[in-house]
């Protein structure tokens, strides 16, 4: 710097000495003096411009789009859960940074009730240099015995108190108590904090000093504590700002516009982190030689050059080098410059307040300035006030600049031309310096006429709107809390698993014997999958999935045509007389007929039948109990061949030649078995869930012969009926299964399938809403009502695809309440569950294709299951966690899922044509 500049600290020819160095007092000094000062001047053109820029930058952040060095850093704060105005109890605050080179502790009692306050009770703590500047873990465990020793005195009781954390420095938050430090500020410097995550930090610490009676639920920045801490009397304030050692604001953003969350409903609190504002030279036309020096020699040269302009930590310091540099050109104190003037941090803020107090008499200024070491004239006094001034005067009207840029960003958001809101304030700069406050609103009020902005002081510093921040985050954490306690029991680890797919297994093997067991092991008369030798065209019929189909299948050498239709099963049809259920098919088969212009033709048959029947042969089958959803009476313990034969009967002019019914896993089986010869497994994941295999005969009992293979209908929907399924029945599942057609049964199909799923979400929800989880606790009706949640809207809520403010969409149509939090619970719920039926389908398959590869005596099994229905195909993790479950339980097994993408129409079709080709054979 040049000699007419200001000088580096101590004397010319280097080494500091006791001794003041003087000059003899210049001609032209009042011009001098003019110039020097009027370096602090910024014009309106200029307060515009950065205005403007400051305005781009926090644009530019909020859409991710930071340079090289954010300008300014605009830090979601995990703060979009409003005070609900009823959070109450007691609360512990630390903070840590807003002040400096001390921490306060504060009890804050929220008492819930608009308009009552208690008084927090504080206790202030200065922190010592090198604790600031030393080792991360110093600071802490220094924090720590300050909170043990503040807690000392108070009606603790061996309560555990939740603690707000107050940590006043730039943070990347990822949750209300996860916030990762990004570089520190004003004055602090420990090691091996930045990049941490504070919160760990200090629970560590309060581990380390034995502080059991307190736990960290939320980390808060100063200006959002500030804000928070408005009384909600005097109006949302939505703006925080705090000008103390450093200066910071945060807003109220609309969140669709923060690129950095998933959230496009509601507003989330930002720190816009203006400190750093500058870093990237915006501010170079009104930085001087003097906020250089005072950078240089900062913790954070290049740093925070915005904060730096304002910061209380630095007015001081930045009137002491303008009363160096003056004294040094003898314009000040008689020309010496004694040491002190020399020494930084000589001058702090308090001194700054005093000396440009305009009440403070000439006396008054002369008794500080001597406090400090200096020996001032009178004729010093005026000129002191007057650099004082300058300093502040410049850190007012840019603070207020920056201000006016984010009250130009709330317009843009809000898209409104017109705002009226509140800002808190908070800081010793605004509380110390009366002229800044005013400087403040009127530079606003300049740069911002179109924004009548109310400043509503904060009494104490943020630190209730950190314990309501704080009462907020109890609250979630409580509610976090009882929503693990709630899907715990949906976690299923490996072990459970495994004991699953074992259970599964012997009840296989006494199904197989004919011995009593949860798992029927229905022999399908199924012998062999198809080998493309089939060919003709056939009639089949697919009950029992979502839709009934009635399809023409044509097997050519060029592969399968199907021409289908489908048609509805009204519940009362469903739930009715077994006469009117099949009249109602063979309804649908004639108008089928006619259709397709086959009315008279009598095609063989394949009749998918998705319900547990005892096959006497391939064209015999005795159901033996309805499921999902169906209960037509006088069909249980019937042949339902013949009440097909018998409705075709009933019908003039019908001609049909049933020759097979087959299970819907069977069906699909033979479907894919025709892409895909290594397909032995047929798996349904839809209203309902079942498996089928090729067993070897020999293990079949009841069905004479041991060579060779046939297909076993598992139906294992019911596995656990007898209660040997370990896994734990949750409340939901119970009344889920109370309220089912068919109490007791298909316990397993009750855990995993699309007809079940969102039944057990609804419940759920209700349960989570009565615990004041969700929806605020408030009654909502529309959940009261059964299947209102469709299992359809997991795969959608799920979907990685769907931002959360779809998930909302979706809940909202169901006219529910919510607020974001909620969707992010919606969701969870929906991933329990869905996660426990794909782990549970996965540990069954895994047991059926780990029997075959031993059934083999094989080491390795490659084999193809053939899929379908409607929840493993539509939802968007289903298949994976089934295929993850089977390659853990199921390693030498070489497990390839194949979707039917005919249905199992098709399948049937395909055994009705093996069926054939064999009585062809038979004939021949
Ligand atoms: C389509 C098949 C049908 C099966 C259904 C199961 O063609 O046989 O019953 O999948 O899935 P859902 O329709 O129950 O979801
Ligand atoms: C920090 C901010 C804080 C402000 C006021 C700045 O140095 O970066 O996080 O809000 O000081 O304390
Ligand atoms: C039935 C099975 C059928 C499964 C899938 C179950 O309810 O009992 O026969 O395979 O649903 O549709």
């Amino acid at each position: 710097m040049d000699s007419s500049g200001p000088v580096g600290p101590g004397c010319r020819g280097g080494a500091l000495s006791a001794r003041p160095e003087c000059s003899p007092h210049p001609s032209d000094s009042t011009q001098l003096v003019q110039e020097c000062l009027k370096q602090f001047e910024v014009t309106e053109a200029q307060l515009r411009q950065i205005q403007a820029s400051l305005l781009g930058s926090m644009e530019q952040a909020l859409l991710g789009q930071n340079g090289p060095a954010p300008a300014v850093r605009m830090l979601p704060a995990y703060v979009g859960s409003t005070p609900h105005g009823t959070e109450q109890g007691d609360f512990v605050v630390l903070e840590l940074g807003a002040t400096g080179a001390s921490l306060r502790v504060l009890w804050v009692t929220l008492t819930g009730t608009e308009g009552s306050r208690v008084e927090p009770r504080s206790r202030e703590f200065v922190i010592p240099p090198d604790v600031m500047l030393g080792p991360g873990q110093q600071l802490f465990d220094f924090a720590a015995r300050c909170l043990a020793e503040f807690l000392e005195a108070l009606p603790v009781h061996s309560r555990t108190l939740p603690l707000g954390f107050n940590f006043s420095f730039p943070c990347h938050q990822t949750g209300l108590d996860q916030s990762t430090l990004i570089s520190w500020t004003k004055g602090f410097k420990c090691s091996d904090v930045e990049g941490q995550d504070v919160v760990r930090l200090l629970r560590e610490a309060l581990k380390r000093q034995g502080v059991t009676s307190l736990s960290v639920v939320a980390v808060v920045n100063d200006t959002v504590g500030t804000m928070m801490g408005c009384d909600p009397g005097l109006g949302p304030c939505e703006v925080g700002l705090v000008v103390d050692t450093g200066t910071n604001a945060c807003y109220m953003e609309e969140a669709r516009h923060v690129a950095a969350l998933d959230e496009d409903r509601g507003r989330v609190c930002v720190s816009v982190e203006w400190g750093s504002f500058g870093d990237d030279r915006a501010l170079g036309l009104v930085l001087t030689p003097f906020d250089h020096a005072l950078d240089l020699e900062s913790l954070n040269p290049g740093a925070q050059r915005f904060e730096k302009l304002i910061g209380g930590l630095y007015l001081g310091e930045l009137v002491r080098l303008v009363l160096a540099h003056l004294a040094q050109h003898g314009l000040l104190f008689g020309g010496c410059t004694p040491p002190a003037l020399l020494s930084r941090g000589t001058l702090g803020l308090e001194h700054v307040a005093e000396l440009q107090d305009p009440s403070a008499g000439t006396a008054r200024v002369l008794t500080v300035l001597q406090s400090l070491g200096l020996s001032p004239g009178a004729s010093d006094v005026g000129l002191v006030q007057s650099v004082c001034m300058a300093v502040s005067t410049r850190a007012a009207r840019l603070c207020a600049t920056a201000l006016a840029a984010v009250l130009g960003r709330l317009q843009h958001s809000r898209e409104q031309q017109a705002l009226q809101l509140s800002v808190a304030t908070g800081g010793r700069v605004l509380a110390r310096l009366p002229r800044f406050r005013s400087l403040l609103q009127e530079t606003v009020m300049l740069l911002a006429p179109e924004c009548s902005v109310t400043f509503i002081p904060s009494e104490d510093g943020g630190g209730r709107g950190v314990a309501v921040v704080t009462a907020v985050a109890a609250r979630l954490a409580a509610h976090r809390c009882l929503l693990e306690e709630t899907l715990a029991p949906f976690r299923l680890d490996q072990e459970q698993l495994v004991v699953v797919q074992a259970q599964m297994r012997e009840a296989m093997a006494q199904g197989l014997r004919g011995e009593a067991s949860s798992l029927r092991m229905l022999p399908t008369y199924v012998r062999a999958t198809p080998d493309g030798s089939e060919r003709g065209d056939f009639l089949a019929l697919d009950l029992g999935g979502t839709h009934f189909r009635v399809l023409l299948v044509r097997v050519a050498a060029g592969g399968v045509q199907i021409t289908s239709q489908v048609y509805a099963i009204p519940e009362q049809v469903a739930q009715g007389t077994g006469r009117q259920l099949f009249d109602h098919i063979v309804d649908c088969i004639v108008d089928f007929q006619q259709r397709q212009g086959l009315s008279g033709q009598s095609l063989p048959l394949g009749f998918t039948f998705s319900f547990p029947c005892r096959q006497l042969g391939l064209d015999q089958g005795i159901l033996l109990t309805w499921t999902k959803g169906f209960n037509a009476s006088d069909c249980e313990g019937q042949d339902v061949v013949t009440l097909l034969r018998e409705a075709i009967g009933r019908r003039q002019a019908v001609e049909l030649n049933v020759v097979a019914i087959v299970n819907d896993t069977v069906g699909t089986m033979m479907s894919c078995g025709y892409e895909d010869h290594r397909c032995e497994v047929g798996l349904i994941v839809g209203t309902g869930t079942n498996a089928c295999y090729m067993e070897e005969l020999q293990n079949v009992a009841g069905v004479p012969g041991d060579s060779g293979r046939m297909c076993i209908n598992m139906e294992w929907g019911a596995f656990g009926d007898d209660g040997r399924l370990s896994v734990p029945s949750t409340c939901f599942d119970a009344s889920v299964d109370r309220a089912s057609i068919n109490p007791g049964k298909q316990r397993f199909e009750k855990l995993i399938s699309g007809m079940y799923l969102g039944e057990i979400v609804r419940h759920i929800l209700l349960h989570l809403n009565s615990l004041g989880v969700l929806f605020r606790g408030q009654q909502t009706q529309r959940l009261q009502s059964r299947d209102i949640f469709k299992t359809k809207f997991l795969s959608e809520i799920e979907s990685d695809s769907l931002a959360l403010r779809q998930v909302r969409a979706i809940l909202e149509d169901l006219g529910l309440p919510l607020t974001s939090d909620d969707a992010l619970v919606v969701r969870e719920v929906c991933q329990a569950v869905s996660r426990r039926a794909a782990q549970l389908c996965g540990a069954g398959v895994a047991a059926v294709v780990e029997k075959i590869r031993e059934n083999r005596g094989l080491e390795e099994l490659a084999v193809t299951v053939g899929v379908d229905g409607t929840l493993y195909k539509l939802h968007p993790h289903f298949s994976s966690l089934v295929a993850d479950t089977v390659r853990a339980l199921a390693p030498r097994c070489a497990v390839t899922f194949l979707q039917s993408e005919d249905g199992s129409g098709k399948g049937a079709a395909l055994v009705t044509a093996v069926a054939c080709r064999l009585a062809q054979m038979a004939r021949v």
